[in-house]
């Protein structure tokens, strides 16, 4: 099983700002942590970060046939992006979006996901290990 872990605008800057919604660890350290888990459990693993919407939607695209499931964090294009809605339904692979804060609890404009029509499940408020969390449910899905 080979899965692909994308994350959206401004998480590199994970553990330079914002430390008391985000945590105090670097985006090195997530990084490391997915790896780890995904080594342990037998699953090959691709982690990627960009800050451009359209980079998302042509990995996204170029996933078909190279990858079984993907983990998505579109950080702020969660709220405002049709078209990384359409890049995840069109591929048709399983997807679970994975938010470090939960945005329900934030503000409004936070409370709607585009992309939740196309992901399989959500994970969200769990910190790091919520990308982990999600990783399992994807092995179990597929
Ligand atoms: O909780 C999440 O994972 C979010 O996807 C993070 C996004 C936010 O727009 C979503 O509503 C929820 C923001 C990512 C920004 O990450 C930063 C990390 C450190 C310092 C500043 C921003």
């Amino acid at each position: 099983m080979n899965i692909l872990v994308l994350n959206g605008p401004n998480l590199n800057l994970l553990g330079k700002r914002e430390p008391e919604i985000y945590g105090q660890e670097s985006y090195t350290t997530l990084v490391e942590r997915i790896s780890d888990h995904c080594l342990r459990q037998g699953i090959g693993v691709e982690i990627r970060q960009t800050n451009h919407e359209g980079v998302l939607v042509d990995w996204i695209q170029e996933a078909a046939g190279k990858y079984d499931g993907i983990v998505l964090n579109p950080a702020a294009y969660t709220h405002t992006s049709v078209a990384l809605l359409d890049a995840v339904k069109a591929v048709g692979i399983p997807t679970v979006e994975v938010h470090l804060s939960d945005p329900d609890s934030r503000e409004d404009f936070r409370h709607v996901s585009y992309v939740r029509h196309a992901c399989v499940a959500a994970v969200k408020g769990k910190g790091y290990a919520g990308y982990l969390e999600a990783i399992d449910l994807l092995a179990k899905e597929i």
